[in-house]
């Protein structure tokens, strides 16, 4: 690079889009950091930051819901009718085969830290389990070899990172001997970033010689897949589905033969999973149909009075919740990516460490900056053909975000002991109750176990009895 003809080119782009303080340090940077500075502003696209500074930044744009709203319909949990049961039966048999093909490949957006469980490390690397402390990253993995033994296949992993975290996943996947599978059969990536600004439109320096970005939301996952050669990996392989989940919730079905197979039936794009919301304003986002398209509407852009609109028999008008788990057609994101996509922006608020004019570190107390990202669920209305299929709460979703309380380590442990026990009470064993009829002992089935309740009648002879107390963990 002619690193002063770029400066002088960059400079005048600079002053045009009212960023010109970008390069405020330039006299005080070596030769390799001026490089690394010009690189880092070249790659931004200044047409759209104009865009993104004046919709977003200084004003709102994302929460704008066009349209009448109304409730999307679903598959649920139990089928209808005898019609349906035929139905799920059919997807069954057609998921089990896919998975046999080897056409569906596992894929966790893992680019979040653990800050909130008060955990400095990825995620993923959080032990979870409730007998032998296993990892977030460590049950995954369980789960896919036990599926590829089941299945007799390879089933491929794909792993996001963020620029937060690459290295160390890398590290501890390298240091863990990929958790015994093959390391060609995970495939670790690092998603996109975005600038991070100012109130008032000026992208936010980290230092003298860096802009201040953040990863750029999970929806960045859809071009990442795409840009890291994942979509082409897959190619190779051959896989048509890729079963998408967060790093979050140990519970996750990864393959699960019901939803891949009804996804598969309808020919569907870009399928999704709900849960029964517990009250109208759980967090979680809101399936709604918006002049007649699918959206997921995020609980917080979710006006009041819908949330809380009921049905004459008093249930939630708006009652299904996402719980980020979705199928999206490897083709689906191929198809995206060659029309030049974009998915709606979403603004949040937040305290960012940047440099001031003087070039003094802030460390703010309060938020005082804009990160901008996307949602990977905003796809969703993009899709020709999108299907919802119910599933329990106790059975499928155990999202760990926060130390204590709701949605915590503490209720995580708890949902995979229940979930253990009443997977053993299905196969007629006894388990130990308190008198307030909570279990009285610790529970831990492995994925090697079993991958659902009915595996667990193949095993009875290996099962102990089970006293009072007792920390039991099935491998
Ligand atoms: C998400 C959903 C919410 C509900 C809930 C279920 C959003 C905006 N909301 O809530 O509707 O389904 O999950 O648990 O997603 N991630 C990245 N890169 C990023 C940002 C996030 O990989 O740039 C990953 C992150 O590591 C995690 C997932 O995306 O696996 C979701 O992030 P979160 O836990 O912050 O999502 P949350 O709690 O906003």
């Amino acid at each position: 690079m002619d690193t002063a003809k770029t400066y002088e080119d960059i400079k005048k782009v600079l002053k045009k889009h009212r960023q010109s303080h970008l390069l405020a340090f330039w006299d005080q940077l070596d030769k390799a950091q001026r490089r690394n500075l010009l690189s880092q502003i070249h790659r931004l696209d200044f047409v759209k930051i104009d865009y993104w500074v004046a919709d977003y930044v200084k004003k709102n744009a994302s929460v704008a819901i066009s349209g009448d709203l109304a409730p999307a319909s679903f598959y649920g949990y139990e089928p209808d009718d005898t019609r349906q049961k035929q139905k799920y039966a059919r997807a069954v048999n057609l998921g089990k085969e896919l998975m046999r093909q080897g056409k569906v490949a596992a894929f966790v957006v893992a680019g979040g830290q653990g800050t909130r469980l008060g955990f400095d490390g990825p995620k993923g690397d959080f032990p979870i389990s409730p007998v032998k402390n296993k990892t977030l990253f460590q049950i995954f993995a369980e789960y896919i070899t036990a599926a590829s033994q089941k299945y007799k296949t390879d089933c491929p992993w794909y792993i996001m990172t963020s620029p937060l975290n690459r290295t160390r996943t890398e590290e501890i996947f390298r240091s863990n001997d990929y958790y015994g599978l093959e390391e060609k059969n995970v495939f670790i990536f690092q998603q996109g970033t975005m600038p991070n600004f100012s109130t008032d439109g000026r992208i936010l320096l980290a230092d003298k010689a860096n802009l201040s970005c953040s990863p750029d939301g999970h929806g960045g996952s859809l071009k990442a897949l795409y840009q890291s050669g994942a979509i082409e990996d897959m190619k190779r392989r051959g896989v048509e589905f890729v079963s998408y989940f967060q790093i979050d919730n140990p519970l996750i079905n990864i393959f699960d033969p019901l939803f891949i197979g009804l996804h598969a039936l309808d020919k569907a794009e870009m399928s999704s999973r709900a849960v029964i919301k517990t009250g109208p304003f759980e967090k979680v986002g809101n399936f709604c149909l918006a002049d007649g398209r699918l959206n997921i509407i995020e609980y917080s852009d979710l006006p009041d009075e819908l949330a809380e609109k009921r049905n004459p028999d008093k249930s939630l008008t708006f009652k299904l919740g996402s719980i980020a788990i979705h199928i999206i057609n490897r083709a689906f994101v191929e198809k995206l990516n060659a029309d030049g996509f974009s998915l709606p922006l979403h603004r949040a608020l937040k305290k960012i460490p940047n440099i001031d004019d003087c070039g003094e570190p802030v460390g703010p107390d309060e938020p005082n900056g804009v990160k901008l990202e996307t949602f990977v669920f905003d796809a969703v209305p993009l899709a020709s053909k999108s299907i919802i299929l119910e599933t329990l709460r106790s059975e499928e979703f155990a999202p760990t975000k926060n130390a204590t309380g709701v949605d915590s380590i503490e209720s995580t442990k708890k949902m995979m002991v229940d979930r253990a026990a009443r997977w053993l009470e299905s196969a007629g064993l006894n388990i130990p109750k308190k008198t307030d009829g909570s279990i009285d002992c610790v529970l831990e089935i492995t994925p090697g176990f079993a991958l659902q309740k009915e595996d667990v009648k193949e095993k009875l002879n290996q099962i102990p009895q089970i006293k009072p107390g007792d920390k039991i963990c099935l491998t």
